[in-house]
């Protein structure tokens, strides 16, 4: 399972800029498909790892970047594009709304002028849209199931009937799902909708090189208006993004020192995305392969165990564990275990954040 994240927005927002910038892709900006892209998750503790163990190989954990060459909108209406894109946007784990706040003479925006809160706005609007049209759908078909229904298929069908009613009154107030303190039950009997206001949404806004020195008061400024429960908002260069990801690293390094910026644009969208998703990162160092892997916060050992292969979850017997800065104070693990700090642990530990594991199973 690899978490995919896809990138939306209005046309000539830069979208398919961004996504370049994400996978060091060469897609082609004038094509309006959809794009796929791998890129590694930049992980500052895997390096120090691979200084301390001198790997054969480092591998750092992926995610998959989706540029949706489809509007919305058109996903929304009867006679969808093709069910490809539908597919698409509705299995991401998480959405990016590129928001164009670049000038460019030469590239008309669709909307006639430049207008960032209104673009927000109407995305906002559009994704509301495309639930209200899945849950109209839904609620007829509960109808006419309702005519014949015997008592107990008629009480889920009630019950699931009261939820979405109860979820379009939201939306129809601006109310996406991602806000709704739903219950767990609730959460799994719409969760195959797949509902686009359901998803974490990281809203990118895309500057102008010329804009950088404000972008720090324009954040502050739309953050004040947009961010909400698992939303985000920021601003970054996506044109500049997408020319440094071509460079070398020091060359990159310099040219945004040029730039006055400190952090790279692309490593603080994923560090956002990371967040927004509840993902934090494990550390495995076997076979000279030192790797790192991305799972939700709150997940178990076992679990963990799984993500790497299905024999290690099902033959889970324990797993050793020392956290990322106890190992480096020890620097091997022969000294980790004569100082104690290599701890063993059952299926049921939670997995923190920066963990060194070495999963013991047996098949
Ligand atoms: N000046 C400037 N132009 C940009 C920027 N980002 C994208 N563009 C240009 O805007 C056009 C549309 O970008 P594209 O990524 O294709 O947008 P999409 O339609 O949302 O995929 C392209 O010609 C880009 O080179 C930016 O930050 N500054
Ligand atoms: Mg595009």
């Amino acid at each position: 399972m690899s978490i995919d994240i896809g990138i939306i927005g209005l046309a000539k927002s830069g979208r398919t800029t961004i996504f370049n910038a994400l996978t060091t892709g060469k897609a082609d900006t004038g094509n309006p498909t959809s794009h796929v892209g791998i890129a590694k998750v930049p992980e500052p503790r895997l390096n120090t790892l691979a200084d301390i163990l001198h790997p054969k190989r480092v591998v750092p954990a992926e995610v998959r970047y989706i540029d949706i060459g489809a509007s919305v909108k058109s996903l929304a209406e009867e006679k969808a594009p093709s069910d490809q894109f539908l597919g698409q946007i509705s299995n991401v784990d998480t959405l990016i709304n590129v928001v164009r706040a670049f000038t460019n003479e030469s590239i008309p925006h669709p909307e006639g002028s430049l207008d960032v809160k209104r673009d927000i706005a109407a995305m906002n609007l559009e994704l509301a849209f495309y639930d209200l049209a899945i849950i109209e759908k839904r609620l007829k078909r509960i109808e006419d199931s309702l005519k014949g229904a015997k008592p107990p298929e008629r009480q889920t069908l009630l019950r699931e009937q009261e939820l979405l009613a109860r979820i379009r009154s939201s939306l129809e107030k601006d109310i996406p799902v991602r806000e709704l303190n739903l219950t767990k039950d609730e959460a799994k009997a719409i969760a195959g909708y797949q509902f686009l206001t359901a998803k974490p949404l990281l809203i990118l806004v895309n500057i102008g090189e010329e804009q950088l020195p404000q972008s720090a008061p324009l954040e502050a400024e739309l953050n004040s208006n947009f961010s909400r429960p698992k939303c985000r908002l920021i601003s970054v260069c996506g044109k500049l993004e997408m020319e440094l990801g071509q460079l070398e690293n020091s060359a990159a390094d310099e040219l945004r020192a040029d730039f006055g910026i400190s952090e790279s644009g692309l490593d603080r969208i994923i560090k956002v995305s990371y967040e927004l998703l509840g993902l934090i990162s494990f550390f495995t160092t076997v076979s000279g392969e030192v790797k790192a892997w991305s799972i939700k916060h709150g997940t178990e050992a076992v679990k963990a165990a799984g993500k790497i292969h299905s024999d290690m979850e099902r033959g889970f017997i324990r797993a050793e564990v020392i956290s990322h800065n106890d190992f480096v104070k020890c620097g091997s693990l022969g000294e980790a275990r004569k100082k104690g700090l290599l701890r063993l642990e059952g299926k049921n530990y939670i997995v923190q954040d920066g963990d060194i594991i070495n999963f013991l199973f047996n098949v």
